[in-house]
């Protein structure tokens, strides 16, 4: 599968839909979104809200923590024998990343929270995250409000149908390698959504009608990538984007998706309401951690 989509690497000029928050049509802009979910499972916002000066002091703190020495990174690491997927980690070999230093950890609601796996250095990064953590969020409610919507539910729907959310930060350093160099293999995000921001330098791509497509790299711009769980509750209408991340030959790469998961032991299915004889359920019901456990082991009957 991989080898036949692979013949289509040379992006055609499309690219994925721009859209901007500071519209006061509302309409228009929710119209954009659900349209953009529904054939490319991705695109951008601008002018969202969150100030780009503290997008700017998150990347510093991020870039500090990496160029620390290993062993002082390391103090953050996962911890062993321990199932989670939070903390420091640079030699995962299943993981999807192919080169995989990262960081990751909870950052939303408060009590899912574990500082264990939170740098201590650079001294501000808790501070700096804990802010973005409240600006996100409330652009994440935004956009899932209009997805709500769009789906002609309340615009808490999906929200609530997430148990409210979790949501947890993954920090990816992409040191300069060949661009032919894949940093992350194609994949779909098992979350509801990823929130992605990164350093300004190019490397993601997004899969639709047979081509990858580069994402263009917009000062500010935060990437909304639609993931499995909200492909799942809107019963296939909004599409789960297929992605992948290449290096930059000359540049460290650095992005930060944030996942939007559903609340732990919650089951999530496509939502009741959207139900109907002539649109039965394409996906089962499932808690997010078996979801988890059978996509990683290829064990889902559906999607
Ligand atoms: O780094 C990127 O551009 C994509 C990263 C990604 O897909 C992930 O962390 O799951």
């Amino acid at each position: 599968m991989e080898a036949e989509r692979d013949q289509h690497t040379s992006p055609p000029s499309e690219t994925i839909p721009i859209i901007d928050l500071r519209d006061p049509d509302d309409e228009l802009v929710a119209r954009a979104m659900v349209k953009a979910s529904e054939e490319w499972g991705a695109f951008q916002v601008v002018n969202h809200g969150i100030p780009a000066e503290l997008m700017q002091r998150l990347q510093e703190v991020g870039m500090q923590f990496f160029e620390l020495p290993a062993v002082k990174k390391e103090a953050v690491g996962k911890l062993p024998g321990f199932k989670g997927v939070q903390g420091y980690d640079a030699k995962n070999p299943k993981s999807i990343i192919s080169w995989s230093e990262h960081i990751l950890h909870k950052i939303w609601p408060q009590s899912c929270i574990d500082y264990r796996f939170w740098p201590k250095n650079p001294p501000n990064y808790r501070e700096v995250n804990e802010e973005y953590a409240r600006h996100l969020t409330t652009l994440s409610e935004t956009i899932m409000g209009c997805l709500s919507k769009g789906l002609g539910l309340g615009r808490e729907a999906l929200k609530e149908g997430l148990g409210g959310a979790e949501y947890m930060l993954r920090v990816n350093n992409y040191p300069p390698s060949s661009d032919l160099d894949i940093g992350a293999e194609a994949h779909t995000d098992f979350a509801a959504m990823a929130l992605l921001v990164s350093n300004g330098v190019p490397g993601l791509q997004v899969f639709k009608d047979n081509h990858w497509f580069d994402v263009e790299c917009i000062n500010s711009a935060v990437v909304v990538l639609v993931g499995d769980q909200i492909m799942r509750m809107s019963n296939g209408r909004y599409k789960s984007v297929l992605h992948r991340a290449k290096m930059d030959k000359e540049k460290t790469r650095m992005t930060w998706p944030v996942l939007v998961d559903p609340k732990g032991g919650l089951v999530v299915g496509p939502m009741p309401e959207l139900i109907r004889d002539e649109n039965p359920p394409k996906f089962e019901a499932l808690t997010f951690e078996d979801y988890v456990y059978r996509k990683a082991n290829r064990l889902l009957c559906d999607g």
